[in-house]
């Protein structure tokens, strides 16, 4: 409801490698919720990102490039935060888990973790692999062969090696949360979301839920938080990580303004982490779940995984100088689907923004904002006579120049606002941005098939029709502007202004199309347009 505060997160990034291509888009994801968020004028809301700075992965990964690992954290964290600003990601908080607001905040919450029983210490014993930064059972685990024909075990999931590792752990009561788990998520079917993961994390909970080892030896890692009380252990990286989201509310004394109305947005790789652990640790503080969780698929590039030795990785600065910062925000939302892994290539970026940028909607604005057609450069009047209303479209015969598949298009253009918040609402940002090309390109087909170039605008019937045709057409683009503005802020600026719409004019709570259909008054008419005349959206060369 309105007024309602929500905490938007993407998951913190490994500060042990420069971002890429998957971390933006989950940026991105973020980002337009958010900017949706605030154009419905749903309440305050905070959108926090930040980098993981903990950890042997960064340990290993300071030392290969000759660095101590605050020095690399500062470097990597500062090349995300560019990054992000770059692609105009939104973002209220920024934290680092190195920061000392941080550290407090994971102290405190180890600490009411162990006043309320939840952790023991015991002697571990397993499969542990380094780069995911966790123990697997062994139904989890697979055997390679090496080019010396020494065999090996890794993660069937990543690929990545395991080793046997046994060590004194503090250990955390996971296993007492199978039943509260299933049971808060049976009664919030939505809070894992899409479906399939939803069901992919009750399916987990049907297994046994073991307990989680959530510290480490410090002699193995040294770059972490040490176990308040006893620094012979340091706290596992995950539990680390996941205190971010309450620490960026300033936990423990001002998070109770903001939780549990927490979404998080996170790759699948990271599922288990936040729909199975930080629930349970949350729990077993006292804290409620957050609401929600928000999972994404991956990535690949031209059909392959994007890795390092393959030397694929997409860097998301590069593409935003090829492809402009609203352009490749466009491409990635727009081909995003996060239920199932979508493949990058550049030629599909360049054929969709051409297609659908450029050509249809820059194609539109152009030609329904021509001197040629509208030489006084204002919002044109509807004319009721042209466009009478009439609900059995199918059934009348038309009674102005408007034909039923003008009435038909009118209606689908109308139910767009609902649908959008709908399918935003769903997580299913390209589904939006999908309907929205569709009507795009309804709008160019009414605009060409009435030939407005071809009307008379000094014969005054003719005129009447003239004007009708451009008002709708403006309209349309009004409604496409303002529903693209969470996707293309800086593109759907560009096109409002265009349009004369003034910035309280943007909302989406009060978003109406063609009011004088429906016999409303219609507060742009009779203004002046806006003067930047130039290019919406610039073809692309084909790379
Ligand atoms: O896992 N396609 O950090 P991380 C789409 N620090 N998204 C991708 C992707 C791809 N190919 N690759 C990565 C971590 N991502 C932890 C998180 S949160 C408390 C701690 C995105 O740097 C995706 O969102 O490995 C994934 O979950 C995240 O980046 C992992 O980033």
């Amino acid at each position: 409801g309105p007024g309602r505060r929500l905490l938007l997160s993407t998951p913190i990034f490994y500060a042990n490698g420069p971002p890429h291509l998957g971390h933006l888009y989950s940026a991105l994801l973020a980002d337009a919720l958010h900017r949706q968020r605030g154009l419905r004028g749903a309440g305050p809301g905070r959108f926090s990102t930040g980098t993981d700075e903990h950890g042997l992965k960064i340990q290993q990964a300071a030392a290969e490039a000759g660095t101590s690992p605050p020095e690399l954290c500062a470097r990597v964290s500062a090349l995300f935060r560019q990054a992000l600003t770059q692609a105009a990601v939104s973002f209220t908080d920024f934290i680092r888990t190195s920061e000392p607001r941080h550290q407090r905040a994971v102290c405190h919450f180890w600490g009411a973790l162990q006043e309320r029983g939840a952790l023991y210490k015991g002697s571990y014993e397993g499969w542990y692999c380094t780069p995911d930064e966790c123990f697997l059972p062994e139904s989890q685990l697979a055997e390679r062969t090496d080019s010396q024909g020494r065999t090996y075990k890794v993660s069937s999931e990543t690929g990545h090696e395991v080793h046997w590792t046994k060590e004194e752990n503090y250990m955390f009561r996971l296993s007492a949360f199978r039943d509260p788990l299933q049971k808060w998520l049976r009664d919030n079917p939505r809070a894992v979301f899409p479906n399939p993961f939803y069901q992919r994390v009750l399916h987990w909970l049907g297994d046994d839920l073991p307990d989680l080892s959530v510290s480490r030896e410090r002699s193995r890692l040294q770059w972490g938080i040490p176990v308040p009380g006893d620094s012979t252990q340091t706290i596992y990286v995950w539990v680390d990580a996941l205190v971010n989201y309450l620490s960026v509310v300033g936990y423990p004394e001002t998070h109770g303004e903001w939780w549990p109305a927490a979404h998080h947005v996170v790759g699948k790789d990271i599922l288990k982490f936040h729909a199975v652990y930080w629930p349970a640790l949350l729990m077993a503080v006292g804290l409620p779940p957050p609401e929600q969780i928000l999972v994404h698929s991956h990535w690949t590039v031209r059909g392959q995984k994007m890795s390092k030795s393959l030397g694929n990785v997409i860097d998301p600065s590069a593409c935003i100088g090829q492809y402009t910062v609203d352009g490749f925000r466009y491409f990635l939302l727009r081909q995003g689907v996060p239920e199932r892994d979508c493949d990058y290539y550049d030629e599909k970026v360049v054929k969709v923004l051409n297609s659908e940028l450029a050509d249809a909607l820059g194609g539109l604005l152009n030609r329904s904002t021509a001197l040629s057609i509208n030489p006084s450069n204002t919002y044109p009047y509807f004319s009721e006579s042209c466009f009478p209303k009439i609900l059995d479209y199918r059934e009348t015969k038309a009674l102005g120049r408007a034909s039923a598949e003008d009435y038909e298009f009118v209606v689908s253009v109308a139910s767009l606002p609902l649908q959008v918040a709908s399918y935003f609402e769903d997580f299913q940002i390209y589904k939006a941005l999908e309907c929205i090309a569709l009507c795009v390109r309804q709008t160019n087909g009414f605009f060409q098939r009435h030939r407005p170039w071809k009307l008379n605008r000094n014969h005054p019937a003719e005129k009447l029709w003239l004007d009708t045709i451009i008002h709708v057409t403006l309209e349309c683009l009004r409604v496409f502007g303002t529903l693209l503005q969470p996707v293309i802020p800086c593109t759907a600026d560009k096109l409002l202004s265009r349009l004369a719409v003034e910035p309280e004019e943007r909302g989406l709570s009060n978003l109406t199309f063609l009011p004088r259909y429906n016999g409303k008054p219609c507060p742009f008419e009779g203004r002046q347009l806006g003067s930047d005349t130039g290019i919406l959206f610039h073809r692309l060369e084909k790379s």
